[in-house]
């Protein structure tokens, strides 16, 4: 009875080696070229019925919601119909900020649903040179509260970081992220910008929702479709839209929304369902944002739905190793934002996020623009390093990190001068 119990234990052990060494061994980040599957990309421009589109109001009418419903429903969640009531008051204000160039605003938001509020900073700037015309808007999160995108000591904590401040006292440390918003370039160039806190929407953590906006909004009844932290990020990009178009000094037709990494994602999503943002980019957004699922390259969907369960909806997990049979991948996702305009970018050491699926889906996104009689990407070669790509879809790849820099920046500004038909000012 002992033996068979030892036999069976160490066979059972054994197998467990097995299943695990497997297991380790499927779930290995792939960097290599050679391994990546070969996949088939879900067809553009064929219905689900296998009807062809052919021109832009077929797309519009027929296969664009088809797409949408699947992104809606199989990856960020559904969006809630149903508006909030916000409030907003300007808590301060500078007209002589950056050495007086630009006017510095901060708005506290106050969403209300009558029973519960939700309080988010937004921190905006714009230039006093363009207060008549209306300056064009980069719309976009920080990650490390407002105060850490700048050194200036005007700029107050965003809600979220005050509630932790007991806690996390290194989060609270000023300007730490500033290269990412680099306020005077985007003046000097004649742009204003407002960004706030994605966690004052929906802190990122696992146990995040109980601190988010998503209390305030009705939920689908679907679990699996029902949206989480990206859906909602996503609205609360829109929801900045909301405030910024009734403002004075800004150019209602021309906003940007803007994002990195996983706030790329989260701006991609926006600029699908907003075709107020009439500019949509996405910096080293990777995977479940740019770049295509389907080459298994870098970060892939059963890493991101593990570690990052409150990102997607439920139902993205289904697709966990199992990319050959996504329906539909991201390229099309990228495709929604036509006939406006889109710029995806790549850093050369971010494997991570896969710069070569990235540029890829770009690419394989671009005949839409092409139906739209606009000029996408051309080749389904990447460009080299310092050689961005300006046509009515934007791309490039820069050298180094991981990271949203000045240099990124400058290729942003100069793609949407280009879009808006400015004059290249202060370059
Ligand atoms: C990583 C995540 C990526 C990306 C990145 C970021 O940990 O795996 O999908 O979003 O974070 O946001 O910086």
């Amino acid at each position: 009875m002992m033996r068979t119990t030892v036999i069976f234990k160490s066979v059972a052990i054994t197998l467990a080696l097995l299943c695990g060494m497997a297991a380790s061994a499927k779930s290995k980040t792939n960097y290599d070229e050679s391994k990546v599957p070969n996949y088939i990309l879900p067809e553009l421009l064929t219905c689900n019925d296998g009807t062809k589109v052919t021109t832009a109001q077929e797309w519009e009418s027929r296969r664009r919601p088809e797409i949408m419903e699947f992104f809606s429903k199989s990856v960020y969640g559904q969006t809630p119909e149903g508006e909030l009531k916000v409030k907003y008051k300007v808590v301060a204000k500078d007209r002589k900020a950056l050495g007086g160039k630009a006017t510095m605003q901060q708005v506290m938001f106050t969403f209300s649903n009558g029973k519960m509020v939700q309080r988010a900073l937004a921190l905006v700037y714009y230039p006093n040179s363009r207060k008549k015309t209306g300056a064009p808007v980069f719309i976009g999160y920080n990650f490390k509260g407002n105060h850490g995108t700048s050194n200036d000591t005007k700029i107050l904590y965003s809600p979220y970081f005050d509630s932790i401040s007991n806690r996390k006292s290194e989060l609270l440390q000023r300007g730490v992220q500033s290269e990412r918003w680099p306020m005077e370039q985007i003046i000097d160039r004649g742009y204003a910008a407002v960004t706030m806190c994605y966690h004052d929407i929906y802190p990122d953590r696992e146990d995040g929702a109980a601190q988010s906006l998503i209390r305030l909004l009705p939920t689908t009844k679907d679990e699996g479709s029902r949206w989480q932290a990206i859906g909602v990020w996503a609205y609360g990009l829109s929801s900045i839209a909301d405030w910024v178009e009734r403002q004075p000094w800004a150019n209602r037709e021309q906003m940007c929304v803007i994002g990195h990494s996983r706030q790329g994602k989260a701006a991609l999503w926006a600029g699908v369902q907003d075709e107020r943002f009439k500019v949509v980019i996405s910096n080293n957004s990777g995977c479940g944002g740019a770049a295509l699922s389907k080459r298994v390259f870098g970060e892939s969907i059963r890493f991101i739905t593990k570690r990052f369960p409150h990102w997607f909806c439920k139902d993205f997990t289904k697709y966990s190793e199992r990319e050959a049979e996504l329906p539909f991948d991201q390229h099309q996702l990228l495709a929604l934002v036509a006939p406006r305009h889109l710029y995806v970018a790549s850093a050369s050491l971010d494997r991570w996020a896969d710069p070569k699926g990235e540029y890829l889906s770009a690419y394989h996104a671009s005949p839409l623009y092409k139906l739209y009689g606009m000029k996408g990407l051309e080749s389904e070669q990447m460009p080299k390093i310092g050689e961005p790509i300006m046509n009515d879809v934007g791309y490039h790849i820069r050298e180094g990190k991981h990271n949203i820099t000045p240099y990124d920046w400058g290729h942003y500004l100069d793609f949407c001068d280009k879009v808006f038909g400015y004059k290249v000012v202060n370059k």
